[in-house]
């Protein structure tokens, strides 16, 4: 028998969605309710999210669970760093930027100079990535729409606002900012200080699992829903809910979650906080229940999606199984590149920007769309391998197993990519695994499971995973990753 059904409000960097999760003891049910395009706007001063057409979806998505027969809550993740300003009214001002706006080259000299790269580093536990929150804020810094801010929310916590009216910032997103202390869970009072941003400006934290509200009268009657649905505090870093769901049932497991990013890396107890780590830029998010998600982002299947994006405007073909089964085909390592290169982040001509790479660097340049794809895969892989090996090192762990998660984990030449490359066994799936993460702590608010090993076993007995063997050939992958040079030092 079924419980009732929670909302997973899922948005990613191409679409977002309102998926249906029913939770029962053996049993852990997805339906989406509704899916609608994420298309970001170049306006004149910058890259936005179109959020008014994000929330509308989102009222779809909810209008339609409603039809479908209720929801006993809801909750919502999205990409990390990014928010909206309110003013002293409560009012949005402006649209959210979009992170791979360039609008923040540069700025993190700014934030430098009153707090240096080994202090922030020391304090927050935070990879340098230009657009984490607090250079975003540097870059906007004396604008009037700065100016006049109250509040900051960051984008779960913005659409929960305006679903529920309620103020909050979630944790795991709250650690992606720049402005959180690793160590101690809070907002820095020092970094604050140091930058001279108003403390007010960032609202309460509230951890997973938390209640966030219920939902504002209009709400409730656009979408049908029954106005005393609770919207539940959930793990609203996409990638921190996608970890919750990693089906891990044995020690020294290392997770990848593949979508738009790789992030690829371990649970951690405490963080890592070294230069060592700093110098490797690697991360101390939050996850839940007091986790540490030491990882690193690697630029991932973005370098695909962008690549797919140019080809359908030049009329190639786009099919996801043809090009990988020409990928299948192409020249093993004609040629690999860093896809951590910072001229990847901006959307643009990828194919190009992969050959000019190439070419750079003194390799073949891959010509066909296969050869490319090709090129992209094992640059992955060999990123990865990279990736998870110095986690480990720097961590002092040992590592077993990876389990591949995401919409990446789809990508059958990938996962055994990863694989051959790392040497070790990986386990792939599940695909949708941030909406399973989100559902299942709604679901254990709800009382209906356990702890983060129960959910995730639960994860494991119930959802549909594949498992690859490394083939060999690791001298191969070896000779490969020598011809990448190491990724340049932030900071
Ligand atoms: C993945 C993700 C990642 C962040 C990036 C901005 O969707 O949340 O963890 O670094 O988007």
């Amino acid at each position: 028998a079924f419980a009732s059904a929670f909302a997973a409000v899922d948005l990613g960097a191409t679409s977002g969605r309102v998926i249906l999760g029913r939770v029962g003891q053996d049993n852990l049910d997805l339906t989406e309710a509704h899916r609608f395009p994420n298309t970001p706007v170049r306006l004149p001063d910058g890259l936005r999210w179109d959020v008014l057409a994000l929330f509308q979806g989102i009222l779809d998505g909810l209008r339609e669970a409603a039809r479908s027969g209720g929801v006993a809550s809801i909750g919502v993740d999205t990409w990390a760093v990014d928010y909206g300003l309110l003013d002293a009214d409560g009012a949005l001002l402006g649209q959210p930027f979009h992170y791979r706006d360039d609008r923040t080259e540069g700025a993190a000299e700014h934030v430098w100079a009153a707090v240096g790269p080994a202090e922030l580093y020391g304090i927050t536990g935070l990879q340098h990535l230009p657009f984490n929150t607090v250079f975003q804020l540097a870059s906007t810094a004396g604008t009037v729409q700065t100016d006049v801010a109250r509040t900051l929310l960051l984008m779960p916590d913005l659409l929960i606002h305006w679903l529920t009216g309620s103020i909050g910032a979630e944790e795991t997103n709250a650690s992606t900012t720049g402005l959180f202390d690793a160590r101690t869970g809070t907002w820095s009072q020092e970094i604050l200080g140091r930058l001279s941003l108003d403390p007010g400006l960032l609202p309460p934290l509230r951890a997973p699992g938390d209640p966030a509200g219920t939902l504002l009268p209009h709400v409730a009657a656009y979408t049908g829903l029954d106005a005393r649905t609770p919207v539940t505090t959930v793990a609203s870093h996409d990638t921190a809910s996608a970890v919750v769901a990693v089906p891990a049932t044995k020690p020294d497991f290392a997770y990848i979650s593949c979508g738009t990013w790789s992030l690829a890396g371990l649970e951690l107890g405490a963080p890592v906080l070294s230069e060592e780590s700093r110098a490797a830029n690697f991360t101390n998010e939050r996850g839940i229940d007091g986790t540490i998600r030491y990882l690193r982002n690697i630029m991932g299947m973005w370098l695909l999606e962008e690549c797919r994006r140019t080809w359908d405007r030049d009329g190639l073909p786009t099919h996801i199984p043809t090009l990988l089964a020409e990928a299948a085909q192409a020249r093993p390592f004609a040629s690999v590149v860093d896809p951590d290169a910072p001229e990847f982040l901006a959307p643009g001509d990828m194919p190009a920007r992969i050959r000019d790479h190439c070419a750079r660097t003194g390799q073949g340049v891959p010509e066909s769309q296969g050869a490319v794809v090709r090129c992209i895969l094992e640059s992955l892989a060999l990123a990865h391998r990279r990736t998870l090996r110095q986690a480990a090192e720097l961590a002092g762990r040992d590592i077993t197993h990876v389990h591949l998660v995401g919409g990446g984990s789809r990508n059958d030449l990938l996962c055994q990519l990863t694989a051959d490359a790392t040497g070790l066994p990986v386990v792939a799936g599940p695909t949708e695994a941030t909406a399973l993460g989100n559902i299942l702590v709604q679901a254990r608010a709800a009382g209906l499971v356990g702890d983060l090993a129960a959910m995730r076993r639960l994860i494991a007995r119930t959802q549909h995973l594949r498992h690859y063997t490394p083939r060999g050939g690791s001298a191969v992958w070896d000779a490969a990753a020598a011809r990448i040079a190491p990724a340049p030092r932030n900071s």
